[in-house]
């Protein structure tokens, strides 16, 4: 079955622009890309003491079981040299799954939708940008309104 998954890019390690669009590109393994946001700059969340991400959101419409689109999305860090200097900190790439049609999962290692998505501007501009309606399966909010409630203080910058 075809299914629209949301899958959320960051780097704040190396060359960030070029980062990205190698992690972009091979998921096109995936299936077919419906849309990519812009690039943002952002400054980072959880650890701030660390250089800002630039992050993106895409959309690929995939026949991947959402276990297998993890294992995609760790081979792909794997094969660019994955490098994490610290949990939530530096590193040259990260591939989360933020939703998957409007699944939820809940078992070690894989989550849908992403536990933080709602909470973090970083996620939620790009994803607004590409998909503005598409709705948090548990939440039963639309993107924009999650980013509507967002509290202030994440600084985003788009390209
Ligand atoms: N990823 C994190 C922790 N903090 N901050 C920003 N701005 N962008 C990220 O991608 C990011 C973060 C853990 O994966
Ligand atoms: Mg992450
Ligand atoms: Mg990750």
């Amino acid at each position: 079955m075809k299914e629209t998954a949301y899958l959320s890019v960051g780097s704040n390690v190396g060359d960030r622009a070029a980062n990205l669009r190698a992690a972009v590109a091979q998921l096109d393994v995936a299936g077919r890309r419906l849309a990519l946001s812009s690039l943002y700059e952002t400054q980072p969340v959880d650890v701030p003491d660390q250089p800002w991400f630039l992050n993106c959101v895409a959309a690929m419409e995939t026949e991947k079981t959402p276990r297998e689109l993890l294992q995609l999305a760790l081979q792909i860090e794997e094969a660019m040299g994955r490098l994490r200097i610290r949990s939530k900190g530096p590193r040259n790439i990260d591939i989360d799954i933020v939703l998957f049609g409007d699944r939820v999962v809940d078992e070690p290692g894989l989550q849908i939708p992403h536990p933080a998505m709602h909470q973090r501007r970083f996620v939620l501009e790009p994803l607004v940008e590409i998909a503005p309606e598409v709705r948090h399966p548990e939440l039963k909010k639309t993107a924009r309104e999650l980013l509507a409630a967002l509290p202030g203080g994440q600084t985003v910058r788009r390209l």
